[in-house]
């Protein structure tokens, strides 16, 4: 019966990268092992974010366990987990966390040839009111085989192999692209495995929600306005969009690449280059969006061609539908043509 079958023919993402592997034979399986320590590391965290709360109500955060060890803070503890799973693979040369100021080089015997730009915990501040956070990475290749350089994390984000985020919600869902196509794992606690549930994501052509911190509105430039009151009183007779804003990146990105539509946060008077950063946060989602069909834009550019010339860059992004962001492209070009 084709419903047992597809029960008993589990598409883990191991299986699943394997099989990717299997399409490039000169392949030596490094990226796969890479993968299986990220994966690792993800079910960790999606571990301890579950127990957080309950910690929380019995009474361990913040306080001493039962080794007398302070109770850390789930960022700091998901931070040490990724460092630690990334470091062991042997595979990762250069790492990058939005919790470290400087870039962490790998020990010479652990060196591979990989460099990884994480956030370990995005959007960590919303874990107490259980609102889902995720961790997002990218992967790039050192850009040839010789001492780690600071310049091997500064490439722009189309140089990227891979990226991904790991969503900590009501379910703990991976969405990653290796460069063909994107798709989605759900975990299924009872096995530790990452299942394939979203198989080749593509975000739709046109969407109807637009996703913003209206809060801003005040500083927002001509465009970024002139799009938004564009959502909210259409002249074209089409109906306005509605507004979904949860303020965690992974989960305003991953409802807009399953329903369409846009992201935005864009630059304002109060921060000239947005807030998002441009290696851990902006370029794996432009990479997935991209992937998906999608576009991701930085008010003056598509952002995978943006060159950082520092680690916690930040930039302004517009993420998601294809055509939705062809009319912000338009709105930004209007502006400069003047
Ligand atoms: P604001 C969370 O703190 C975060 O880094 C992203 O996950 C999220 O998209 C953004 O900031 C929310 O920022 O200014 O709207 O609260």
């Amino acid at each position: 019966h084709i419903a047992d079958a597809q029960r008993t023919d589990l598409m883990t993402i191991t299986r699943f990268v394997l099989n990717e592997q299997s399409k490039h034979p000169e392949s030596r399986g490094d990226f796969t092992i890479l993968l299986s320590h990220i994966v690792l590391g993800c079910k960790f965290v999606c571990s301890a974010v579950n127990k957080a709360g309950l910690a929380k109500l019995i009474g361990l955060a913040g306080e001493t366990n039962v080794q007398g060890e302070e109770q850390k803070k789930l960022d700091v503890l998901s931070n040490d987990v990724f460092i630690k799973a990334l470091k062991s693979s042997g595979r990762t040369s250069i790492l990058v966390s939005e919790e470290d100021e400087e870039a962490i080089f790998v020990e010479p015997s652990l060196r591979g040839k990989y460099c990884v730009v994480f956030d370990p915990l995005d959007g960590s501040s919303n874990i107490d009111c259980g609102v889902s956070i995720g961790t997002i990475f990218g992967i790039y290749m050192m850009q040839d085989n010789h001492e780690p350089v600071i310049e091997d994390v500064l490439q722009p984000g189309k140089n990227m192999l891979a990226a991904g985020y790991c969503m900590y919600g009501s379910s703990c869902t991976l969405v990653i692209s290796t460069g063909s196509g994107v798709n989605g794992f759900t975990l299924d606690p009872s096995l530790g495995e990452f299942i394939l549930t979203h198989p080749d994501i593509k975000i739709p052509k046109k969407g109807k929600i637009y996703s913003v911190n209206e809060g801003n509105a005040k500083n927002w430039d001509g465009p970024t306005a002139a799009y938004v009151e564009k959502c909210k009183f259409p002249t074209d007779g089409s109906s306005a969009k509605s507004l979904r804003y949860i303020g965690s990146m992974v989960a305003d990105v991953h409802r807009t690449l399953l329903y369409g539509g846009v992201f935005l946060y864009p630059a304002d008077k109060k921060s000239p280059s947005g807030k998002l950063r441009v290696l851990y946060e902006v370029f794996p989602m432009s990479f997935l969006l991209e992937q998906a069909g999608g576009q991701s834009f930085t008010g003056k550019e598509r952002a995978l061609d943006l060159i950082p010339t520092k680690l916690h860059e930040r930039s302004p992004i517009f993420l998601g539908s294809y055509d939705d962001i062809e009319e912000i492209k338009a709105l930004y070009a209007a502006e400069e043509s003047k």
